[in-house]
């Protein structure tokens, strides 16, 4: 089981976009186990984003991030980091492929819409950032057995 950190990012709520992301990421089959709307702080935004601390365009990914609400979802299954990863596309919108929800929705690369972790560890380590154990939900879907054999 892995677990990964989605967020859809300012531009995606300023533009209505989260229903049309969202829809992509259910009808997949992904299970959604939290849920949330929040601004993150600036020091949110820093640990979260720490990797990137040095880089030219750091200053201006913490600015957007905290520039307005954000929609904070986790997700978790089997080999979702991967899955979710293909399905948003490359970081670049301008080179996204069609079809991916970066490649579909965005044109550019400090407005690409959709925040997905990019491993296992990441993926464990930023939900548990974003959320509670208490905002984390264990629940049965009955169509489970129709999305995975
Ligand atoms: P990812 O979101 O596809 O994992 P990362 O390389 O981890 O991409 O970069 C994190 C975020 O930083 C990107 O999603 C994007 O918002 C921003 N970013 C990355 N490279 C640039 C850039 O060259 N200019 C502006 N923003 C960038
Ligand atoms: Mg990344």
């Amino acid at each position: 089981m892995e677990r990964s950190l989605i967020i859809l990012k300012p531009d995606a709520l300023q533009r209505g976009l989260m229903g049309p992301i969202l829809t992509r990421l259910e009808a997949r089959g992904l299970k959604f186990i939290g849920l949330k709307l929040m601004q993150v702080s600036d020091e949110l935004a820093r640990k979260h984003y720490g990797v990137h601390e040095g880089k030219p365009f750091f200053a201006g990914l913490v600015s957007y991030i905290t520039s307005a609400p954000v929609l904070v979802v986790a997700i978790e299954g089997k080999d979702v980091i991967s899955i979710i990863r293909n399905t948003v596309g490359a970081t670049n919108p301008a080179q996204a492929a069609p079809g991916t929800i970066r490649g579909d929705f965005g044109v550019n690369i400090g407005r690409n819409l959709i925040h997905a972790s990019d491993s296992p560890e990441n993926g464990a380590q930023e939900v548990s950032l974003f959320f509670n154990d208490s905002e984390l939900l264990a629940y049965d879907r009955s169509i489970d057995q129709w999305v995975t054999e």
